[in-house]
C-alpha cells in the first residue's frame, strides 16, 4: 500500500488524501493520455530538499506540449504546488508525483474541450528495486516485449499510457524470477528498463543509450554530468545485448530506482557479479549530492 499522507494538491487546492477523487469517466483513466513526473525529495543537513525540481517541471510541460495538452497553470505555480505538498505533509524524504490529466467531459478519442486537470501527490517511498538491489545489484531479463517505435509513441513525453508496455515487460520478468525487465528497441538494440535508463561500463569507459527510444532521464543527465566532472569517459551510443553481457559493470538509473547496479542479465553474470568500482563511485557521489553533501551540485536542490 502507498504510504498515505494528509493532503494532495488538486487544481490549486490542498484536499484531504481520501477526498482526492475523480469520476470514473475521467478521460485519462479510460484512454491513458496523461503526463506525469516522478521526483524525489531527500533529507539534507539543511532540511528536506527536492532534487532537480526545475528540470522535472520543465519536462512535465514539454510532455504536455508534445501531446497538445494546455496546462492551466504556470511552471512557477506547479513548482510551488510541489514544494507546498511536501511542506504541508511534513515529509522529510519522499517521492512526488505531479500528474496532468484530461478530465471528465466528453468521451471518445477526440475530447479537446475536456478540462486539463493537475494534481501533485507525495508519499514516502523507499528503494524502488529493493534496498538489497541498490547495495548488491539486481537480476535483469531481456524482455520479449520491445520498446515502442519512435513513431508510435514519442519518448520525450512521459505519458501514462506508455507504461502498459513497461508493465507487460515487468510482469514477464518478475514472473520468470527476475527483478526487472530490459527492453530492446525496434531495431534490436538495448533501449532502457521498464522504468529506468541503462548504463554499461567497459574498460573504465561508460556507454548509455542515445536519446532515441528512451525517456530523457534526469538521473541519466545528472550521472552524465558527474561522470564528466570525474574525468570518466562517457558516450551516448547504442549497444547490443551481447555487449551488455560482456560489460564489466552495468546499472540502471531513475528517480525511483536511483542508481541500481545490475549483477546479472539473462542468467549471465555481469563483471564480478557485484557492483563495480565505477558504479560505486557514481553511486557515492549521487547519493551524497541528493543528500546535500556536495557543494558543486547544490544548484540541483530546492529546499523546502
Ligand atoms: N525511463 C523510463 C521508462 C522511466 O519510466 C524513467 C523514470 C526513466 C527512464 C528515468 O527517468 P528519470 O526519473 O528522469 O531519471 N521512471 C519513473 C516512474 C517509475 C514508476 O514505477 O512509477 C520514476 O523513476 O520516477
Amino acid at each position: 500500500m502507498v504510504n498515505k499522507t494528509e493532503k494532495i494538491w488538486m487544481d490549486g487546492e490542498l484536499v484531504d488524501w481520501d477526498d482526492a477523487k475523480v469520476h470514473v469517466l475521467t478521460h485519462t483513466l479510460q484512454y491513458g493520455l496523461g503526463v506525469f513526473e516522478g521526483i524525489r525529495c531527500y533529507k539534507t543537513p539543511k532540511g528536506p530538499a527536492i532534487f532537480r525540481l526545475r528540470e522535472h517541471v520543465h519536462r512535465l510541460f514539454d510532455s504536455a506540449y508534445i501531446f497538445q495538452m494546455e496546462i492551466p497553470f504556470s511552471k512557477q505555480d506547479v513548482e510551488k504546488a510541489i514544494v507546498d505538498c511536501v511542506r504541508v505533509n511534513g515529509l522529510q524524504e519522499c517521492y512526488i508525483r505531479p500528474f496532468v490529466y484530461i478530465g471528465y467531459g466528453a468521451m471518445g478519442l477526440y475530447a479537446k474541450g475536456n478540462p486539463i486537470n493537475v494534481s501533485v501527490s507525495a508519499w514516502e517511498w523507499g528503494s524502488y528495486l529493493g534496498e538489497d538491489g541498490v547495495k548488491n545489484g539486481i537480476r535483469v531479463k531481456t524482455s520479449s516485449f520491445i520498446r515502442n517505435h519512435v513513431n508510435s509513441n514519442m519518448s520525450r513525453g512521459k505519458v501514462s499510457g506508455y507504461y502498459v508496455n513497461s508493465q507487460l515487460a515487468k510482469r514477464e520478468a518478475i514472473g520468470l524470477g527476475f527483478d526487472e525487465a530490459l527492453l530492446l528497441d525496434t531495431e534490436g538494440y538495448v533501449s532502457e528498463g521498464a522504468g529506468e535508463n541503462i548504463f554499461i561500463v567497459r574498460n573504465a569507459s561508460i556507454k548509455t543509450t542515445p536519446l532515441t527510444s528512451i525517456l530523457e532521464g534526469i538521473t541519466r543527465d545528472s550521472i552524465m554530468k558527474i561522470a564528466k566532472d570525474e574525468g570518466i569517459q562517457l558516450e551516448e551510443r547504442r549497444f547490443t545485448r551481447d555487449e551488455l553481457y560482456i560489460s564489466d559493470e552495468a546499472f540502471f538509473s531513475g528517480t525511483a530506482a536511483e542508481i541500481t547496479p545490475i549483477r546479472e542479465v539473462d542468467n549471465r553474470t555481469i563483471g564480478i557479479g557485484k557492483p563495480g568500482k565505477v558504479t560505486q563511485q557514481l553511486q557515492k557521489i549521487f547519493f551524497d549530492t541528493v543528500h546535500g553533501l556536495v557543494d558543486k551540485y547544490s544548484s540541483w536542490l530546492t529546499y523546502i
